[in-house]
């Protein structure tokens, strides 16, 4: 009986316990949305196949895998996209920018999680296919939601491939910045260093034409509080574990 609680337990922790690596790199990527680094092609490769919100999307809807490398200024992110129709209804990237096509990185500096929707202790980068990338942060003074355009932290290029299966190839660089952020000052990102943890997730915004987005897929399940799988955008605790290793 031990022996069999015991292995649901470990059963359980598998499922929610994610722990991602990434491995270091002598050679900064050239950010172009051209994988032709050598290093991309060995992986590990994860997958962004678990469902949040939306109808299960078919394989050629909307498919997708990552990968990650480090040095000590950037976090990089190679991410293959399959996706039929590219969509993007709202010019201004600050506004309804999840109901756009768009790749959303989830980034906790310290790995502490925690609630992060109006402060800095935790980002949910939203790349839009204008290569922006918004937040919220901080309420403004009067109280009003400040949603941010963060394009300093990301160097995001991406590439559709001419041929069937007409995959995206994302490239990003990633500053990562630590919950000391502050819009008003001069922030300056941590210097990554071998066996840092980070809280880490990645979702993509589906969307082929509707008024709002048809599938929001992640690379982590999430446990759904009242039935909500959707809560990476305010909730750091359900990212998984990312650790930079050489
Ligand atoms: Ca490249
Ligand atoms: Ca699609
Ligand atoms: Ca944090
Ligand atoms: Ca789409």
């Amino acid at each position: 009986m031990k022996l069999y609680v015991g292995f649901c337990i470990a059963l359980i922790s598998s499922v929610y316990a994610w722990a991602d690596k990434a491995t270091y790199v002598n050679q900064a990527p050239v950010i172009d949305g051209n994988a032709d680094e050598a290093f991309w092609q060995q992986g590990p490769w994860y997958k962004i196949d678990k469902h949040i919100l939306g109808e299960l999307p078919s394989e050629q809807d909307f498919s997708g895998r990552y990968t990650l490398r480090w040095d000590k200024d950037f976090l990089y992110l190679l991410a293959e996209i399959q996706d039929d129709i590219l969509f993007d209804a709202h010019p201004d990237p600050r506004e309804r920018y999840w109901d756009d096509d768009c790749l959303e990185i989830f980034i906790d500096e310290d790995y502490s999680g925690g609630e992060h929707l109006q402060n800095d202790n935790a980002f949910a980068y939203h790349v839009g296919l204008d290569n922006q990338s918004v937040d919220i942060g901080p309420a403004h003074k009067d109280g009003s939601v400040n949603v941010r355009l963060l394009n300093e932290h990301i160097h995001s290029e991406w590439k559709r491939s001419a041929e069937s299966p007409f995959i995206m190839t994302w490239e990003l660089a990633i500053r990562v910045f630590d919950d000391t952020y502050s819009d008003s000052s001069h922030n300056k990102s941590v210097t990554l260093q071998e066996g840092k943890k980070l809280g880490f997730m990645l979702a993509y915004c589906d969307n082929d034409g509707s008024a709002e987005r048809e599938h929001f897929m992640g690379s982590h399940e999430i446990k759904p509080v009242n039935g909500d799988k959707n809560l990476g955008y305010k909730d750091a605790s359900v990212f998984g574990e990312l650790t930079l290793v050489k």
